[in-house]
């Protein structure tokens, strides 16, 4: 599989963060039976995470913007392009020693992603894909499930973060999910959830209450997998609205579907 130059400076960026990350995941282990737990080791471990990935993309494409995370926006001089970066998606999963987070890079070009990556450190798994050239794990190709019927289907999702978010809502939301799926699983990241629809191991996807970096490289991802991706009211405004649902053509529209009928069974319901 040939990558353009691009997407290689990129794959190399996210693998030196990788491997600090991975070492700092044994560090964080060792720290759970402390009293003080891992927690500043952790904000330390993605500040460092990110300026990995700065300094990497920055001295390959000195030009770019960056939009990050821990670091925020910087504009750069060329305003066509901006990375949009989340050093560690699934910081909850990090923090307890779970081996389920990634690094994920997106390139926007004006206003487009032309390309993305995610990539899991602890087990080494690389989802890339680039605009019109298909999405891959570790160099085959994937694509998103085939299956129609929602009663075979396994769903990801995302549940309010802790004081945040509609619990109310989220309640209605998943309730309809569970009486029309076969199975929900809510994994913590995002950006993994969004690779996972792209290789067919999710059926479909959806969360509330994001950030662009969390979906900027897995909205491609499921694109160039063959599947649909939209923000919850059917529309493309995903990172704006920092709303997600993601599937193949049938079981992202019955996605869609079932959530709206939750939302205005939600609003009926007495508070
Ligand atoms: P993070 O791990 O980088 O914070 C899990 O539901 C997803 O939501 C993760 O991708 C997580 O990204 C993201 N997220 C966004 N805001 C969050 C918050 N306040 N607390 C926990 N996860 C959050
Ligand atoms: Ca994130």
């Amino acid at each position: 599989m040939q990558h353009s130059a691009v997407l290689n400076v990129m794959i190399k960026a996210a693998y030196r963060a990788g491997r600090g990350l991975k070492r700092d995941l044994g560090e964080i282990e060792k720290l759970q039976v402390s009293v003080k737990g891992p927690g500043n080791f952790v904000t330390a471990a993605d500040r460092r995470a990110e300026e990995i990935l700065r300094e990497d993309l920055a001295k390959a494409r000195p030009d770019y913007g960056f939009l990050g995370e821990e670091g925020g926006l910087h504009r750069g001089s060329d305003k066509t392009h901006r990375w949009i970066v989340d050093p560690l998606d699934g910081t909850t999963n990090f923090l307890h020693g779970i081996p389920h987070f990634a690094v994920s890079i997106a390139l926007e070009r004006e206003g487009v992603i032309v390309a993305g990556l995610t990539y899991n450190p602890a087990n080494d798994e690389l989802f890339v894909a680039e605009r019109g050239k298909g999405a891959f794990l570790d160099n085959q190709r994937i694509r998103v499930a085939a299956r129609r019927r929602l009663g075979e289907a396994i769903v990801g999702c995302g549940l309010p973060h802790y004081g945040r978010g509609d619990l109310a809502l989220a309640r209605f939301e998943i309730a309809a999910a569970q009486q029309n799926f076969a199975g929900l699983r809510r994994y913590g990241s995002a950006s993994l959830d969004l690779a996972w629809v792209a290789a067919g191991r999710l059926d479909a996807y959806w969360e509330r209450d994001l950030s662009p970096w969390d979906m900027a490289a897995g909205v491609l991802l499921v694109r160039e997998a063959g599947g649909f991706v939209s923000d919850l009211d059917g529309g493309d405004a995903i990172l704006a609205k920092g709303h997600v649902a993601a599937g193949n053509e049938t079981m992202h529209r019955e996605l869609l579907r079932l959530l709206s009928e939750a939302r205005k069974a939600a609003a009926a319901a007495p508070a």
